[in-house]
C-alpha cells in the first residue's frame, strides 16, 4: 500500500493587510466579507490520462505497479476525487471519447453536471471536456476550437480547445456571463511556433466569446494543460499580455526541454495572415473593399488608421493579447522556492497545467488608451495546495493507487463581484 498525499485549502483572503494569510484549515472558510449579492464558484483543471496515450506511452510508467496502469481501476479513483472536490465546473482533458460515452459523462451527468465535449481532430480519440452543475449555470453557448487547418501547412496538429459562455443562476440580481475555456496545447517541446499559434487561436475564440455589447469582456477563466512551464515564453505571454519573440528557438518557447541545438528561429510572423488571427490575438474582420470617396468624407479615417496599424503589426516580432489573466498557482513553495509540480512520471515532473483567470483590479483607475481592455474580475478565493516532486515519490510518483493519473487536479474557488 502506498501512502496518501495531503492538500489542504489556502484561502486567500487580502481585502485588507491584517487579514491577508493563507488558512491550512479544510473545515473553516473564513467569511472575507459579507456575502449578499456575491456568486461563488469552484473550477477543477484535471488531465485524467486517456488509457489510449498511456498504453502509448508505457515506458513513461515502468515505475508503476501493473494493476494501478488498468482503466477499470483508475476510472473509479477518478470518479471518487471528482466527487469529493465536488466542483462547479470541470475542465478535463485527455477524456477518450469512448469512455466518456460509454461513463465519463453518464458518471458525471448523475453527479449534476452538463457536461459538453470537444474531440481531437485526427486519430488520437482523445479530447477536452467542460462539465458544469446544473444547479449553478445555464449553458448560453457551445464554441469548439480546431487547430488543425488543412490551409496552415504550420497546423498539422490535432489538438483542440472548447470555450463555453455559462449564465450564473443567481435569484436575485442580474449577472454577467462567464467564460471558461478549456484546452490541451501540443506536446512536442521543439514546436513552439505551434504552441503559441494553437494559444492565439484559443484566445481569439475568448476573445469573441466573452466579448460584450459595451466592448468590454465578461470575466474569463482559462484552464488547461499548456505542456509549457511557468516563466517559459509562452507562460509569460499568458500572464504579461505582450511577448516579443525576436530570435527566440522554437524549442525554447515551451521551457520543457534546455537542448535548442540546431533550432530554428521564430519567423516573424509566426503565423501566415491566411490563419485570420491578428498579432493581438483576435479574429481580423474581413474589411469591405472600400470604395474612395470623392468628397474627401471624413468619417473614414478611423478606418484607415486602423489598417496602417494591422499592417505595421506584421513586420514586427510583438504579441500582444487583450486580457489581464492571472494564475491561481504561483508554481513555486512560498518558504522554500522548491518547485511545484501539475505531472510526474518517470521522464519529467513539471508544472505544466494552469488555472488562469481575469483578476478583479483593486481599484485601479482605467487608463485612457490603455494596451489592456477592460475585462471583468474574479476574486480568487482559495485553491487546493499542490506538491513538490519529492512529495510525489514518497507515493511511487503518478499513478498510483490512490491518484489515477499522471496529472494533479487543480482547484480554485471563485467570487464574481456583481
Ligand atoms: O505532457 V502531457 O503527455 O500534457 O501529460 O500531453 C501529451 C503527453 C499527451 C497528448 O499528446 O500525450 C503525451 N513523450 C512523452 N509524452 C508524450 C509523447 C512523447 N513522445 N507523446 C505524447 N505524449
Amino acid at each position: 500500500m502506498e501512502g496518501t498525499i495531503q492538500r489542504h485549502w489556502e484561502y486567500i483572503c487580502n481585502h485588507n493587510k491584517e487579514n491577508t494569510k493563507i488558512l491550512g484549515d479544510e473545515n473553516v472558510d473564513p467569511i472575507c466579507e459579507d456575502r449578499e449579492n456575491k456568486f461563488e464558484f469552484s473550477v477543477m483543471s484535471y488531465n485524467i490520462l486517456s488509457q489510449d496515450l498511456l498504453e502509448d506511452n508505457s515506458h513513461l510508467y515502468k515505475h508503476c505497479r501493473r494493476p494501478v496502469l488498468h482503466w477499470s481501476f483508475r476510472f473509479p479513483n477518478i470518479l471518487k476525487e471528482i466527487k469529493h472536490f465536488d466542483a462547479d465546473v470541470l475542465c478535463l482533458q485527455e477524456v477518450q471519447e469512448d469512455h466518456y460515452g460509454t461513463e465519463i459523462r453518464p458518471s458525471l451527468e448523475s453527479l449534476g453536471y452538463h457536461c459538453e465535449y470537444k474531440m481531437r481532430t485526427g486519430r488520437k480519440p482523445d479530447g477536452c471536456a467542460i462539465c458544469f452543475k446544473h444547479s449553478k449555470f445555464s449553458l448560453l453557448s457551445v464554441n469548439p476550437v480546431e487547430f488543425y487547418r488543412r490551409d496552415v501547412p504550420l497546423l498539422d496538429r490535432d489538438n483542440v480547445g472548447l470555450v463555453l459562455l455559462l449564465q450564473p443562476k443567481i435569484p436575485s440580481a442580474a449577472s454577467p456571463a462567464i467564460c471558461v475555456a478549456n484546452t490541451h496545447l501540443l506536446y512536442n517541446p521543439r514546436r513552439g511556433d505551434i504552441k503559441l499559434t494553437q494559444l492565439a487561436m484559443l484566445l481569439a475564440e475568448i476573445s469573441s466569446v466573452a466579448h460584450q455589447k459595451d466592448g468590454s469582456f465578461c470575466p474569463i477563466v482559462m484552464c488547461g494543460d499548456f505542456n509549457s512551464v511557468p516563466g517559459s515564453p509562452l507562460y509569460s505571454f499568458i500572464k504579461e499580455g505582450k511577448l516579443n519573440y525576436e530570435g527566440l528557438a522554437i524549442g525554447k518557447v515551451s521551457g520543457q526541454e534546455q537542448s535548442s541545438r540546431g533550432q530554428r528561429i521564430l519567423s516573424i510572423p509566426i503565423w501566415p495572415p491566411n490563419l485570420g488571427i491578428s498579432q493581438n490575438c483576435v479574429y481580423e474582420v474581413q474589411q469591405a473593399p472600400k470604395v474612395e470617396k470623392p468628397d474627401g468624407d471624413l468619417t473614414q479615417p478611423e478606418l484607415d488608421k486602423t489598417e496602417v496599424l494591422v499592417t505595421a503589426e506584421k513586420l514586427s516580432s510583438n504579441l500582444q493579447h487583450h486580457f489581464s489573466l492571472s494564475s491561481v498557482y504561483s508554481h513555486y513553495l512560498p518558504d522554500t522556492g522548491i518547485p511545484e509540480v501539475t505531472t510526474c512520471h518517470s521522464r519529467s515532473a513539471v508544472t505544466v497545467d494552469y488555472i488562469f483567470y481575469s483578476a478583479e483590479k483593486e481599484g485601479v483607475a482605467e487608463q485612457p488608451g490603455a494596451e489592456v481592455a477592460l475585462v471583468g474580475g474574479l476574486k480568487l478565493l482559495a485553491r487546493l495546495s499542490l506538491l513538490t516532486e519529492q512529495d510525489l515519490w514518497t507515493v511511487n510518483g503518478l499513478p498510483n493507487e490512490n491518484n489515477s493519473s499522471d496529472h494533479l487536479p487543480l482547484l480554485a474557488k471563485f467570487r464574481l463581484e456583481l
